[in-house]
């Protein structure tokens, strides 16, 4: 019996001293080297090629290497009775909340145009919000979205979630469902992204979704490229529909050197790095799912293939 991963774009041979240190024991193979694939029980994957999870038929689970799951979803062949996980750990979640805190910090003081000033040996001042003035909405209020948002709270922000079923969160104002959608955008100035990539939400920050936000607004996008329509976001900078973007994720990652993005001062752009899984923190729940799949038992943080995540 063996683990795999299979993550082509990442350099594997800390997870692989990661597993050894829960257990020394376990036959851990690195794809494309894999022995005997009818040995292979369960895969870690990241980015996996299309279709190769279809070599493995004795295959009991899949965990993604990370929180999102959509590069295992879209793996249509992917046979129904393989289950699959994701993983969670606190430095996943310190990370996000991080990169969230920073990035609305940075519109909110004016950083990004000082940044830029600087180098122009430009002295301007420019006015700011107080941050219990500036109403930050956050889509999705799960591992990541609601401590989010729980630390922006604590920190005087307004904030206002938005996920797929109601919740109560203290001194946050949580809108659910596509019914109070509307409700949620306009009360928010700084839209931040952290929902899954499902078939509901691919392409919800459109145009339409932008218009309904208070002026003036931003969007900051850390969940997935697919979540923006690209064409829409473009549109609304040029008619000051909207006043910027800062972005993490990219239907086309790296991010193509021709793409528009680039040449927008009102775009911010990193390199997928909001929060990254640090083999050391999740290598137990990873070895410690390898064991419920062999012994059939329900896998811990296991994905619902309906609802996508
Ligand atoms: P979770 O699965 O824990 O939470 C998802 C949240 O989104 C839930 O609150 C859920 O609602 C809500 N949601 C799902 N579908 C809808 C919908 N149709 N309408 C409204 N709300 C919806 O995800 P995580 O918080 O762990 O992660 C979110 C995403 O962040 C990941 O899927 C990944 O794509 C991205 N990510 C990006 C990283 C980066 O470095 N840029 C790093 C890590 C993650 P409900 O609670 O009602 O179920
Ligand atoms: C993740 C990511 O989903 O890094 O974990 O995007």
């Amino acid at each position: 019996m063996s683990l795999i991963f299979v993550a082509p774009d990442r350099s594997l041979s800390a997870w692989k001293d990661a597993i050894h240190k829960v257990d020394p024991n376990l036959d851990v193979e690195i794809w494309p080297q894999i022995d005997n694939p009818k040995r292979v029980q369960f895969a870690v994957c990241w980015n996996q090629p299309k279709h190769v999870l279809d070599n493995y038929p004795n295959l009991k689970a899949v965990s993604s290497l990370g929180a999102g799951v959509d590069h295992l979803l879209e793996d249509d062949f992917l046979p129904a009775d393989v289950n699959i996980c994701r993983v969670v750990s606190s430095s996943l979640i310190q990370q996000m909340k991080e990169y969230v805190l920073g990035t609305v910090i940075s519109i909110q003081r004016n950083f990004v145009h000082y940044i830029r000033q600087k180098d122009q040996q430009q002295w301007q001042a420019h006015t700011h919000p107080l941050a219990s003035d500036l109403a930050i909405g956050i889509m999705g209020l799960g591992k990541l979205g609601k401590p989010v948002a729980q630390q922006l709270s604590e920190l005087g922000y307004q904030v206002n979630g938005w996920s797929r079923s109601p919740k109560t969160i203290e001194n946050i104002s949580t809108f659910a469902g596509r019914d109070e959608f509307s409700a949620f955008l306009q009360k928010t100035q700084i839209l931040v992204c952290l929902l899954p990539l499902t078939d509901e939400t691919n392409g919800i920050l459109d145009l339409e979704t932008l218009k309904q936000l208070q002026s003036p607004s931003w969007i900051i996008n850390v969940a997935r490229g697919e979540h923006l329509v690209d064409e829409d976001l473009i549109y609304a900078l040029d008619t000051d529909i909207i006043k910027g973007a800062w972005l993490d994720v990219f239907s086309e990652e790296p991010l193509p050197d021709r793409h528009a993005f680039w040449n927008r001062s009102n775009i911010m752009i990193t390199p997928h790095i909001a929060s990254i899984t640090q083999p050391s923190e999740v290598a137990d729940q990873i070895v410690e799912n390898y064991k419920r799949a062999l012994s059939g038992m329900e896998l811990n943080y296991e994905v619902d293939r309906q609802k996508g995540y």
